[in-house]
């Protein structure tokens, strides 16, 4: 028998004892939990400590129990103060937090061109971008604990951690830019020069939505700051919104996990954005992008060649799509069972700036989002067939940037948006796993280490 036959043969009789174990041997009792419970991914299962925030079947709460995240109104350094104190900064607490992240920010430098000159070895055009963004982390890590010799362990330790990951979260922006600019071939500036400090010279204190916005979109756009005021309150929001979600997401789970094991918040962090690329968790933002824009293609085609009724196009491109066994990214979620809070703070937003996100784009988005969560529903089995926050930021992201007139072919602009989108993503989630971390280690979390079953353990539970 040649290997994958065999393969084949062994996942086939393991497959049926799984299948019953979903099925009618899914409430046996197990220790503390359900069969079902290990079978399905633990959901619903309260098994970790998280203090930022948590997540119900309508969405997210902070720490407090009562303030949604979608309710906040207020910089990214206010929830980095909320998020590291428990409790909201004053004016003076907030100013000190800026004037250490832009001494941190200055110190950087060496690290920073660590992590550049890695991006440089890479294929770039051919490396998934968060995939770069984990291993400029992975090499910045060797010049950070070269300059700051300390080990991770001990009753202050949570003092270097919290050093480290302002460290890191100045220096993210930048390095996304980078990442952009090497992949989208985009014009150097001064800044990007091996030898040019990191100090931008700015004015005002250090803010990381501006630095965000600097670094990422005016880059893009090829436009400057002080034109950016509502695309900057935007990216506030965007990272903000997505700055946390419980700790039972694969993202924030992973950093506790490898966290668990006293490894550095560069290498954390590396490991938690690779478990936030996949398809199923952060990189369904990108992918939601791709497929919305073959949607609204089909649903323009059929328009002008048939005069087709826009929201019976959708139904029948989501039917087609579902008909080929594949799933549509940007919706559904495992905790979630209404639309995603995250989707119609983004979308009121957008409407409140007319401006700046034009009014097609959010119109299409409100026509085509109820209409493919119809056909979902009629699925059956979704149990949340109802846009996550992955089905609009793209789209939005887009409309800003387009608004320049860039001078991009189409599928270069539309992979652009997509990547562009993600490493946001990426960027808002760090802030809530990486403030995280501080916690973990000065409450002294101890290494994760459930137990583990194997089928034949399970089937004799379930006397199968
Ligand atoms: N399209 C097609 N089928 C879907 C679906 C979707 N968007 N969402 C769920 N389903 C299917 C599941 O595959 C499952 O089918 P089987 O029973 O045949 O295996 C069934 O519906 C039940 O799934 P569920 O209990 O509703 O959802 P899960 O908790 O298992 O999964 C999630 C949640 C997010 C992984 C799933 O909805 C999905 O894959 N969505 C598309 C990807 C996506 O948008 N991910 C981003 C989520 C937000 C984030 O973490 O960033």
């Amino acid at each position: 028998m040649i290997l994958h036959e065999a393969v084949e043969c062994y996942i086939l009789s393991l497959k049926r004892v799984w299948s019953s174990l979903k099925g009618e041997r899914s409430k046996d009792q197990l220790g503390n939990v359900r069969v079902g419970d290990l079978v399905k991914g633990l959901r619903g299962v309260p098994l970790l400590l998280w203090e930022h925030s948590s997540l119900s079947h309508d969405g997210v709460v902070l720490r407090d129990g009562s303030t949604k995240l979608t309710d906040l109104d207020c910089r990214v350094e206010d929830l980095l103060w909320l998020f590291l104190t428990g409790r909201y900064g004053n004016y003076e607490e907030i100013e000190v937090l800026r004037e250490e992240m832009q001494k941190m920010y200055d110190m950087m430098g060496g690290c920073y061109l660590k992590g550049t000159e890695f991006i440089d070895s890479l294929d770039v055009r051919s490396t998934p971008v968060v995939s770069a963004m984990c291993a400029a982390l992975i090499a910045m890590h060797g010049s950070y604990s070269t300059v700051r010799k300390f080990r991770y362990s001990g009753n202050v330790v949570w003092k270097h951690i919290l050093d480290e990951i302002l460290a890191i979260i100045v220096i993210l922006p930048r390095l996304a830019g980078y990442i952009l600019k090497k992949k989208y071939g985009l014009p150097p500036r001064a800044q990007d020069a091996a030898s040019h400090p990191l100090h931008s010279g700015r004015q005002t204190a250090f803010s990381f939505s501006a630095l965000v916005t600097e670094e990422i979109i005016c880059r893009l756009r090829g436009c400057s700051l002080k034109d950016c005021k509502d695309v900057e309150d935007f990216i506030n929001s965007y990272l903000i919104l997505h700055a946390d979600h419980g700790g039972g997401n694969a993202s924030a789970h992973t950093a506790r996990l490898v966290g668990s094991t006293h490894v550095s918040p560069f290498l954390a962090l590396s490991a938690s954005l690779l478990a936030f690329s996949g398809p199923l968790h952060g990189g369904a933002n990108r992918d939601a992008y791709l497929w919305l824009q073959g949607l609204q293609r089909h649903v323009e085609t059929h328009f002008q060649e048939h005069h087709a009724d826009e929201k019976e196009s959708v139904r029948q491109y989501t039917r087609r799509w579902l008909r080929l066994g594949r799933k549509v990214p940007g919706f559904g979620h495992a905790v979630l069972r209404q639309v995603d809070p995250r989707v119609t703070a983004l979308l009121r937003f957008a409407q409140g700036h007319k401006d700046t996100f034009p009014s097609e784009s959010t119109r299409f988005l409100r026509m085509a989002l109820p209409a493919v969560s119809s056909v979902l529903g009629e699925e059956g089995k979704i149990r949340a067939p109802y846009p996550n926050v992955d089905a609009v930021s793209g789209v939005l992201l887009e409309s800003i940037l387009r608004s320049k007139g860039q001078e991009r072919g189409i599928e270069e602009t539309r992979e652009m948006v997509a990547d562009t989108g993600l490493l946001l993503f990426a960027l808002g989630r760090s802030l809530g796993i990486l403030t995280h971390l501080v916690l973990d280690r000065a409450l002294g979390i101890p290494l994760e280490r459930p137990d583990s079953l194997t089928l034949h353990q399970l089937r004799m539970v379930s006397k199968l």
